[in-house]
Order: C-alpha cells, then structure tokens, then sequence
C-alpha cells in the first residue's frame, strides 16, 4: 500500500508539472571550482595569494621565533602569541611562527591550502584578534560523549580555537556531587580529554560548580583543594568554579570571592604549571546584577581571577557598552560566556542559522570568549565554525560568509541541501530569555504570495530532506538531525498539499479537497509524533520544529482559512475537519460541583486559577472567560476577563509570551450530557483539566480519564 507520503510526494509533483514548475534534477553540481582558491578560515589577518599551484612534495622549512632555521624570516614573524608567518611558494614552503601554537596553526593554514594534490600558493601573516577562544560545555541536558568531545577537539585545532571549559549541569563531579572523586573508569577518561586537547592546542579547564550546597566552612574550602589535586593528578592543570544558577547562602559575593582566593593561594600557588582560575559569578548578566555583588567580586577577588559574563542578559550577543559596564565592576576584562547556540532552554529548536549580533569592536575588552552549545555537538558547529572565525579575526568577521562556509564545510557532499535545511532552523520561537532569529526561510519569505514560487520553495525543502537522509551525511551529525529533517519534508508535503488544495477549491473539486485535506491532516499527525534521539537517560526529549517562525504559522492559517471557504460552500464530509464545538465568547466556566473557575487575585504573576462557590458580584470579571477559536491550531484559548491575562497549561497565569502552540486547549462536547472536556495543547503535553472535588485549583490527568469525569465542565455563555 502507498503511504500518505508517498501519494502526497507523487501528488504533489503532479501538481507542480501542471502549474509549470519544472523540478531541477537533485545532486547537480556548481560548475567545477578548481579554479577558485580555497576557503580559509578563520579568515587570516593577512593573505595574499600567489600565482599557480605548490607540490606536496615542495620542501619544508619551519620553526619559531629564535630558531637558526627560520632567522631570515624572523622581521615577518607577527608580534602577537599564536602568530605565524607562513609562504607557500613553488620554491618552497616557510612556515615562521611565533612560538608553538603559531607553528601548529600555520600547519592548519597549510592544511586548507590543498587542492586536490597541489597547495594553492599564498603569503599568510596571521595571528588572533582574541587571546583566548572556545567553547564551555556548560549546559543543561545530556553531557556530551567522550567520542564527541575528541571530535570536538579536533575540529577546535582546525579553527584554531584554544580553550574548552568543561562544565555540564548534568555531570554530578562536576555540581551535584562536586566534593567527590571521579570514579576511576571516568577519572581515566578525563585524564584522556586533557591529553588529547593539548594534541589540538586546546587548553582544558575543569569546572566544579559547587554553589548549591556550599557551606562557607573550612571544610568546604579544603574539600575544594582537595577535589582539585585529585583532578591535578589526572593532568588538569587550569581551572574554573561556577556559581551560576543557585540560590540562597551561595551567592553570596563576599564568601565566593574568599573560596576563590583561598583556592588560589593553597592550590594555585602551591603548583608551577596551574593557570590562574576562572570563575563564573551568580549575577553573570547584566539583567540580573542588584546590590554590590560584581564591585565586590571586583574589589575582593585576587586580581588574577578572570570572571565569566554573557552579556545584557543571560542570552544575549555581546556589545560593546556591556563590556564596559561589567569591566568597570570587576576592574578587569571579563571573559565572555556566549549562550548560543545553546538550546537546553528551546529544546524543539535547532539553532543553524548565522551567528550575528556580537560587537566586532569588543576585543580590547574581553579576556576571552567562549560558547555554549547545544547538546547537540555536531550541529553545534555550523555557530562555532563561525566563532572560531569571529574571535580569531573579529574586525573583518562576516556573518553570512561565514555562515555558508560552515554549511558547506560540514557536509561538503550536500552543501546547498544541508543549507537550505540550516536556513529552515533558525528562530528559537517564544522564551523566557527572549532571543529571537526572525529571518528564517529566505526562499519562502522571498516568494511572498506567489504560488510558483512558493511551491518551487517546498519542492526544493522536500527535496533537500530526502537528498541529506539518502545522502552521504556524517553520521554523527545525521543522527543529532535526522528527526528535525524528517520534520522538514514533511512541513514541505504540507506546504506542497495547501497549494493543491487551494487549487482544488477553485476548480470545485470538492472530493479532491477533503482527499488532500486527509493526507495533509495524517502528516500534521505523523509530524507532531517525531521526537528527538532517545537518550539513555535523557532528560528532556524535544519535538522538532523546523520552519517556525515564517512558514508553519502561514500553513495553519491558509489551511485553516481553506477549511474555513470549503465549508462556506459545501455540506460534503465535513466530518473529517477539526470542529469548532463552541462558539467565540465570553463564558462562566464551572465543575460538576457548579464551582466558578476565578482569577482570584489578578495583580499577582503567576498566581493560579481557584474556584469559588459564589457568583462573584463585586469582581464579577474574575469568573469570567473569553474562549476563542484559534483556528490556526485548530485548539481555543482561554483569557480572562478581569485583567485579560491568558491562562497557560499548569492552570496558572502566564507571564511568559503567549504560546499559541501551549497555551491553546482542546474542548471537547459530550452530546449526551451537554458538558465539556478540556485537554492541553500540543507542546504542553496532552493532559486533561479535572476539579478535584476538594482541592482549589485544576489538577491534571494524562491517562485519559472515565467520560464521566473527563465531561465535567460546564460552560455557560454570559450575555
Ligand atoms: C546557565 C547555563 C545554561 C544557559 C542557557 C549560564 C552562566 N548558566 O540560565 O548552564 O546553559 O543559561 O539556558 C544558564 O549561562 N542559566
């Protein structure tokens, strides 16, 4: 039997042949680039191409600063740490650098100078804007692997990026158990990380976050030393302490600022090779920081300390005035913790869009810069390719360039595939923290109204899915993105099926519309079933949303304004269409027990709905809903009439931005006792309302419950 898919696939190129979209074959190729130089990147400080092509085989002369090898060169060698002065010339190659990382990264240079079996000949004076460069692993959610890391590594060197401060939420010997040892099994692995990034020139920095349970006890601050000799003698040689999201006695500034120099005059101090500590404050972004937390940490703190910020707030780019406002504070440079990609707080979303909107004049101002990523690690580095290139050569940084030289540098196979793909995964939708990344599906947004266009657009989406799921992708990175892949061809053969049903309605094929609606409505089904890799333990489980910002809000409504013009003129299998039970209006919301569901103090954020015996006569408004159809999600939302605040899916008051995707809920009519059933909305979870007969507030029901409690409410309309 033909699936759903598959019908709509073969449907919908039907479709396209009739309207005059001719499909390009998949997999054709830009014209031979064997012409063009390489891509560098991070792009270099200096370059300047030479003429023709170098053999592999060109003799190599190399060394550093103060080698007899490279004396001749010693006038090019840049001043700066990490610089290097590198000739790729048919005489020879010369690779002059400033001290050993410069020398490892000419060698990377050298590397991108391939093609095919020839270096492309160039002069390259290089060296980096930014003295330290990286990534923390500081995120909630599943800790990255072992292997993923060594792949990390590796990429790093290759982009020469130089740190990575190892901190996630979730190891326990990192937060949750920081006073004891690692377990010798991982304790080896650690000691295995620690080597193989200083194979990539990347620092390692362990991070103990012990702010949660802290007591400001001798016992704590030896139990601190004591944790990091033991993690000395695995090899970790620098080190970091968070005190990030926490409460109560452990934010304390003056007490953290004590902990930290204690830490650097019995530990540091007491060892040749350990660099100075970094530490990540509790009021790490501007929005939060009250009282004289940060001039304390900047007055106390032992002037060798360096302290993490991310900025305005706690996901924000970094600017210019930030830097200067928090440096200012801590009478240093702080060291940037950049929240992005990291997604642990959207976890639906992808963040594969351009990295854009940090200051390309804050260089003089931070002591280094260091991203979160998602916990994703593969797809994490279409963002980092970019800050590699961002913090190495920060002035001549360009988004966009940058952003395509990382598709196409991570799935070089299916380059316009993958970047059609990344360009569908970009806005992180409504949160807490506010980031948004509005300018997603350029194709889509470009076509307008269309339909040619628009149709080409989904073909190509639907295309693109299916050429990355058959194609040669990697597969780590094929098994992070693959349920968010899936997401898209099917949002395409949605888009596709709107075309058709449009198209349909015109002609007044009534049959043919309902067909079409069917399929479209199994893959809107088969779409809200996908979720993201099973992990062992995982904590969260996401539901990939692909195309959020621009084209899924434009399906619902065109579809859901089709439904609307179909049944304006037919009576035919109405049925199949998602019914609206209950007219747009204001209504009395009660449970079998005839309780008035009430706002009962509408000043108060977050305060939940209660229920009350009488008839509110003074604040009548306080019992009183407006229920109305969204028709986009086919679901109602619920506000009320007192002070219009909308409720969200825990029966409290949102304080949030309202969601349509949560905060919309199912009402269902039972015909037999004319009561209602009231579920929640598709991301909130599909749990049912029930009124305990005792309790004040809506209580929960995920099993589905007996109709006769399920049917419980009664809404009645206020005239
Ligand atoms: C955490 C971080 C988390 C990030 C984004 C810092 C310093 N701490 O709100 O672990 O990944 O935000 O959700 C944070 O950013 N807290």
């Amino acid at each position: 039997m033909e699936s759903p898919t598959s019908l709509a696939v073969a449907a919908a190129a039907a479709l396209l042949l009739s309207i005059g979209v001719v499909a390009a074959s998949p997999g054709v190729k830009a014209p031979s680039a064997a012409a063009e130089p390489p891509y560098l990147s991070p792009r270099p400080q200096e370059l300047t191409w030479g003429i023709g092509t170098v053999d592999t085989a060109a003799p190599i002369t190399a060394g550093i600063r103060g080698d007899m090898a490279v004396a001749r060169w010693a006038d090019r060698i840049p001043a700066q740490a990490e610089g290097y002065y590198l000739s790729v010339a048919p005489q020879g190659i010369v690779i002059a650098a400033a001290d050993s990382a410069g020398l490892f990264y000419a060698r990377q240079t050298l590397a991108q100078l391939l093609m095919d079996s020839v270096y492309a000949a160039a002069v390259v004076r290089d060296w980096p804007t930014m003295g330290e460069r990286g990534v923390v692993e500081g995120f909630y959610g599943n800790p990255y692997s072992h292997e993923a890391r060594l792949r990390l590594f590796e990429f790093m060197g290759r982009n020469k990026m130089n740190v990575f401060v190892y901190g996630p939420k979730d190891d326990p010997y990192h937060r949750s158990q920081w006073r004891m040892d690692y377990p010798p099994e991982e304790g080896r692995r650690i000691a295995a990380l620690v080597r193989a990034a200083r194979r990539h020139c990347v620092k390692f920095v362990w991070a103990v976050h012990p702010g949660g349970d802290i007591r400001w006890e001798r016992s704590d601050s030896v139990a601190l030393v004591r944790k990091c000799e033991a993690m000395y003698r695995l090899g970790v040689r620098s080190f970091c302490v968070f005190f990030d999201d926490i409460s109560g006695e452990g934010t304390r500034g003056d007490k953290q600022a004590g902990l930290l120099n204690y830490l650097t005059e019995s530990f540091v101090r007491q060892h040749a090779d350990v660099d100075a500590l970094m530490m990540c404050p509790t009021q790490y972004n501007r929005s939060w920081s009250h009282g004289d937390y940060l001039a304390t940490l900047g007055t106390r703190l032992d002037a060798s300390v360096r302290v993490m910020w991310t900025g305005a707030t706690v996901v924000d780019m970094v600017g210019r005035e930030d830097m200067e406002w928090v440096n200012a504070q801590l009478r240093r440079k702080a060291y940037v913790w950049l929240n992005y990609p990291v997604n642990d707080y959207c976890i639906d979303h992808l963040l594969m869009g351009p990295t854009w909107g940090n200051g390309l004049d804050i260089a003089p101002l931070v002591s280094g810069f260091c991203a979160n990523p998602m916990e994703y690690c593969e797809a994490s580095k279409v963002s980092l390719f970019s800050i590699a290139d961002y913090t190495w050569n920060t002035t001549h940084y360009d988004a966009e360039t940058s952003w395509l030289q990382a598709t196409a540098h991570l799935v070089p196979a299916h380059a316009e595939a993958f970047r059609l793909f990344c360009d569908n995964n970009v806005d992180l939708g409504p949160t807490a923290h506010g980031l948004r990344r509005e300018a997603e599906s350029a194709g889509f947004t470009a076509a307008g109204a269309d339909e040619q266009a628009l149709g080409a657009y989904f073909s190509a989406m639907a295309r693109a899915a299916t050429e990355l799921e058959h194609g040669n992708v990697e597969t780590y990175l094929w098994r992070e993105i693959e349920p968010w892949v899936l997401a898209m061809r099917l949002t395409a053969n949605r888009g596709l099926l709107s075309l058709m049903m449009s198209r349909q309605l015109i002609e007044g094929n009534k049959e043919s519309f309902v067909k079409l609606y069917e399929h479209y409505a199994s893959m809107t089904q088969e779409q809200e079933a996908l979720r993201s890799r099973d992990f062992r333990g995982s904590i969260k489980v996401a539901q990939p949303a692909v195309a959020s910002r621009h084209i899924e809000p434009w399906l619902r409504e065109r579809v859901a304004s089709l439904i609307a013009s179909y049944k304006e003129r037919y009576d035919y299998r109405l049925e199949v269409f998602p019914q609206q039970v209950l007219a747009n209006g204001t209504y009395l919301i009660r449970d079998a027990a005839g309780r008035y569901l009430t706002d009962p103090d509408y000043t108060k954020p977050g305060a939940k709905a209660t229920f009350a015996r009488k008839r509110n006569t003074v604040n009548p408004q306080t019992q009183e809903w407006t229920v109305a159809y969204d028709a986009a999600t086919g679901r109602y939302a619920i506000t009320n009439n007192q002070a219009r605040r909308y409720l969200n899916e825990l029966g409290a008051f949102g304080t949030n931005a309202y969601d349509r995707e949560w905060n919309t809920y199912e009402i269902i009519r039972d015909d037999a006792s004319g009561r209602f059933a009231i579920r929640n909305g598709g991301r909130s979870g599909r749990a049912w309302w029930l009124a305990s007969p005792t309790g004040n507030a809506i209580i929960y029901a995920d099993e589905t419950p007996a109709a006769g409690d399920m049917f419980t409410w009664s809404l009645e309309p206020v005239e």
